[in-house]
């Protein structure tokens, strides 16, 4: 389908770059199109109704606390070659909560409770730690395998809310153009931070090495999920803002 071809075309794109360093070109272009969005994120929220403004300043939050990390983390690469996973785990757990906050701010007017937003929080929360105990802390053994079985888990549990639990049920109480949004962005949170996993996999030894045979580093895998998934999410929360609702 589209979205393969379109994957395969980036991936194809990237590989073949005339930089001798693609990893960290990809750090460079990350940088500057989290700065970009920030500002078009921020710049929007006077186009938009007051309702919405909090949504947007959180998306050009996320964006901007990602820009942050990309330039120390593009920085981290080239003086060191490896791979910046303490920063990249920092900004996960400032950005993924706001990610949820998205959510919440979205399905505030059908009814959603504080309560949802911290098992949202809470989850996402898990899945990181447990994801960086199995990248940098316990990397030996099955650790790795076992401790990203543990960071899965909370991630069904976030798709589990979002799809069919408590949000969902507040997305069928809500405007057509906020059940929209919130479809998009469940399927976000389903196929576009299910790059993650992949690039966990890629990055640490297990069962699962067979992934690796894609030849693709994991910073590059991860640098394309922010990418899809940061802006992405922030450009359904702005068509949701600006759309006549
Ligand atoms: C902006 C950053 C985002 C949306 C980061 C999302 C990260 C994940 C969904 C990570 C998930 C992981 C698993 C589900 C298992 C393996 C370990 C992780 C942390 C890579």
């Amino acid at each position: 389908n589209i979205f393969k071809q379109m994957l395969n075309y980036l991936l194809a794109t990237i590989k073949a770059m005339p930089v001798d360093d693609y990893v960290g070109f990809t750090f460079f272009v990350g940088t500057m199109a989290m700065m970009a969005a920030s500002v078009f994120f921020f710049f929007s929220m006077s186009l938009v109704e007051g309702k919405w403004k909090t949504s947007l300043l959180i998306s050009g939050l996320i964006t901007f606390i990602a820009a942050v990390h990309y330039y120390y983390m593009r920085d981290y690469w080239a003086e060191l070659g490896d791979s910046p996973t303490f920063f990249r785990y920092v900004d996960w757990t400032l950005t993924v909560p706001l990610m949820c906050v998205e959510f919440y701010l979205i399905l505030k007017a059908a009814g959603a409770k504080t309560s949802l937003l911290w098992k949202l929080i809470g989850a996402s929360v898990v899945m990181l730690v447990t994801g960086y105990f199995g990248e940098a802390v316990y990397t030996t053994g099955s650790s790795p395998a076992l401790w990203g079985l543990v960071s899965g888990l909370a991630y069904f549990y976030i798709v589990y809310l979002i799809m069919a639990g408590e949000a969902k049920k507040l997305a069928d109480k809500s405007s057509p153009a906020v059940q929209k949004a919130h479809g998009i962005l469940c399927k976000f949170v389903l196929i576009g931070w299910g790059i993650y996993p992949l690039g966990y996999m890629i990055g640490t030894t297990g069962w699962y090495d067979f992934v690796d045979v894609i030849g693709l580093n994991m910073d590059v895998v991860y640098n394309i999920g922010d990418a899809i998934n940061k802006i992405g999410f922030g450009l359904v929360i702005y068509s949701l803002a600006v759309s006549k609702d």
